[in-house]
């Protein structure tokens, strides 16, 4: 069962400063494995009242209204803009054929299948496989990286055209993303054993915290994330939008694109985001994270 940590108050206050309803909160707690009261008592601790008096100030705010009115009435609400990703159910990116699967509009998300092959996916692992280091998370503080028991997960990095095939799928994800490859960090291979997972975060960097000056001193914010699943999961391992009620089963060669940082340069908090517990088997990923300028 899992504890409430400092990365977890963390997760607590960005979602009350961001105006979530205490039952969304409560309800991504639970599906992260807290038990109900626990999650109940951690949000109300959240937002700094008992249940009893909660429930009357939001009737108060709304006049009685819905969950939904009560959401909409959040100030500075994310405008959702048009994605660079084409349209269209085959998109050609670069040397490959992508076949779109589905598309949501809020949050901005599209499922693909194809994006590489399983010989691709293969290479991928047997060069990742030995080179695997235990993963980390920015520290909201420091901006420095922590390893923390929310992310049990190892990875490596492989630097932006680091050789000829490295170059080959930065190539094509950045067709795909429709976005400068010059603008992408490089990529990022994650290997899950069974059990491991990925707590709900957000890949920007959250402004209002300390941190986030150090990364995003070079290359400004992450706008979009590609996440591409390199072999398939025998059990659980999907990633989760907690916010949206949605989910992504991995399968070999196929990817998940979301983005959360508009023309505005508004973020996208529906972009929640986590990798479910792995029930059987392992789970390997490759990630692009997009900037807003030209990144390294
Ligand atoms: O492994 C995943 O499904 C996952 C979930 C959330 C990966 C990431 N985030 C990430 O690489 O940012
Ligand atoms: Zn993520």
């Amino acid at each position: 069962m899992p504890v409430v940590d400092a990365a977890w108050e963390q997760w607590l206050s960005t979602n009350v400063d961001r105006g979530c309803s205490m039952e969304s909160m409560i309800d991504s707690m639970v599906q992260a494995g807290f038990a109900t009261d626990a999650a109940r008592a951690a949000v109300h601790r959240a937002f700094g009242t008992t249940p009893a008096e909660v429930a009357s100030l939001a009737h108060r705010a709304t006049g009685g209204a819905t969950e939904a009115a009560r959401t909409q009435a959040v100030p500075h609400a994310y405008q959702y803009d048009e994605a660079p990703v084409a349209s269209g159910n085959l998109i050609h990116a670069y040397d490959r054929d992508v076949r779109v699967l589905m598309r949501c509009e809020r949050p901005q998300l599209i499922v693909f299948a194809d994006v590489l092959s399983a010989d691709e996916c293969g290479e991928l692992i047997e060069r990742s496989r030995h080179r695997l280091k235990r993963s980390t998370i920015v520290n909201p503080e420091t901006g420095k990286e922590d390893v923390i028991r929310h992310r049990s997960s190892e990875g490596i990095w492989f630097q932006r055209g680091e050789d000829a095939f490295i170059e080959q799928m930065d190539r094509r994800i950045s067709s795909l993303m429709n976005w400068p490859v010059e603008n992408g960090e490089g990529l990022q291979i994650l290997h899950y054993g069974t059990s491991g997972e990925y707590r709900p975060h957000f890949d920007y960097f959250p402004p209002d915290q300390a941190g986030s000056a150090v990364h995003t001193a070079q290359g400004g914010q992450r706008v979009a994330t590609l996440i591409v699943y390199l072999n398939d999961v025998a059990d659980g391992g999907e990633t989760i939008f907690p916010e949206a009620g949605m989910s992504v089963a991995a399968r070999q060669g196929g990817a998940v694109y979301f983005r959360y940082m508009n023309g505005q340069r508004q973020l996208d908090p529906l972009t929640l985001h986590g990798g479910a517990p792995v029930l059987r088997g392992d789970k390997w990923i490759m990630t692009k994270w997009m900037r807003e300028r030209v990144y390294g």
